[in-house]
């Protein structure tokens, strides 16, 4: 075990116990802000919780926070009940589910994957591309082929039963509008600050279902759907992705914040910045999810219904963005 390493666990090993607790909706409002707490996750949706949980279970035993968010971000894509992320996720317009995810150190190391086909971890691959190649992103086949070439299994091309399902109803109009059903999202983001306030985030995604073959979203894309600078805070993104890409929604909170924003005002400025570049905006759900290196917490969206999920040492709630609406 590395002395870094050593010392997290050290540091982690004194600390309150950790409860992985269910949260109901009101609960969660009434939670506050939390200020200058480490270690800090913070995962979008409700799936958000269980997988804070599991990164916290990294942390603790003696992960970095890069192992952290890479592992917290693997239960989703475990989890077969979610349509949008890993290999039950929705298919695209040929009824092929492709994946895209990435993740970044707070020390400026990213790696990236998108498009790609058959790999259960996408997010594992993503480190990989990271940690063993001098690339940042790798795409489709090669992607794949990357994968193989590191020892990771290649799963059976077929669709989960419930988005083959969902994927035969669509075949019969295959009327599409790339537009996200306001209330019902699933990709996963995920940014994390452990004890010594090292940061680092993941994001996983099928992507938008019914998508063009070869469409890639915000997810892979660093500065996009995901950004981390040690100095400054982290942001993540989860929505439209097009909507996102255009304002390199990330970056820019990340850089709002290196100007003095909390993370807050951060994202609801980008918020604004999406809605300014964005036609048909009644259509397009986008949300970011951000802290600076105090540990304070920011997150806002362009409809209601965004949460997201806030894990500490002592506690792992769901929170709703608006209710830190500041305007
Ligand atoms: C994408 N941002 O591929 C993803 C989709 C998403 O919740 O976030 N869905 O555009």
């Amino acid at each position: 075990m590395s002395q870094r390493r050593k010392f997290i666990k050290q540091s982690l090993m004194g600390s309150a116990l950790f409860i992985p607790g269910v949260t109901s909706f009101a609960e969660a409002k009434s939670s506050s802000i939390i200020k200058g707490e480490n270690p800090l996750i913070l995962s979008t949706w409700n799936h958000g919780q269980p997988a804070n949980a599991a990164a916290v279970e990294k942390l603790k035993e003696g992960g970095s926070i890069v192992d952290a968010v890479e592992f917290g971000v693997r239960d989703t894509e475990n989890d077969l009940s979610n349509l949008s992320v890993g290999l039950q996720g929705l298919p695209d317009r040929e009824g092929i589910t492709t994946l895209d995810a990435s993740i970044m150190s707070g020390d400026g190391q990213c790696g990236s994957v998108a498009f790609v086909r058959q790999i259960k971890h996408p997010i594992s691959l993503a480190r990989m591309v990271m940690d063993e190649t001098p690339h940042v992103m790798l795409a489709g086949e090669g992607a794949r082929q990357f994968a193989i070439a590191q020892g990771m299994p290649v799963e059976k091309e077929e669709l989960s039963p419930e988005a083959e399902k969902a994927y035969l109803k669509w075949k019969e109009t295959s009327l599409y509008k790339p537009i996200i059903n306001i209330e019902n999202h699933d990709t996963i983001g995920m940014i994390g600050m452990d004890a010594q306030g090292n940061m680092a985030g993941s994001c996983t995604t099928s992507g938008l279902a019914y998508k063009m073959h070869g469409r890639v979203g915000d997810s892979p894309i660093i500065g996009a759907g995901l950004f981390v600078d040690n100095e400054v805070g982290a942001a993540t993104a989860t929505g439209l992705g097009e909507s996102i890409i255009r304002i390199c929604g990330s970056f820019l909170i990340v850089e709002l914040m290196r100007q003095g924003r909390t993370p807050q005002e951060a994202c609801e400025e980008a918020v604004r910045r999406l809605i300014a570049k964005n036609k048909n905006i009644k259509d397009i759900q986008a949300g970011f999810l951000a802290m600076n290196k105090e540990g304070e917490v920011g997150a806002y969206a362009v409809h209601p219904g965004f949460n997201f999920a806030q894990a500490t040492l002592k506690e792992n709630v769901m929170i709703d963005s608006r209710s830190h609406f500041k305007g």
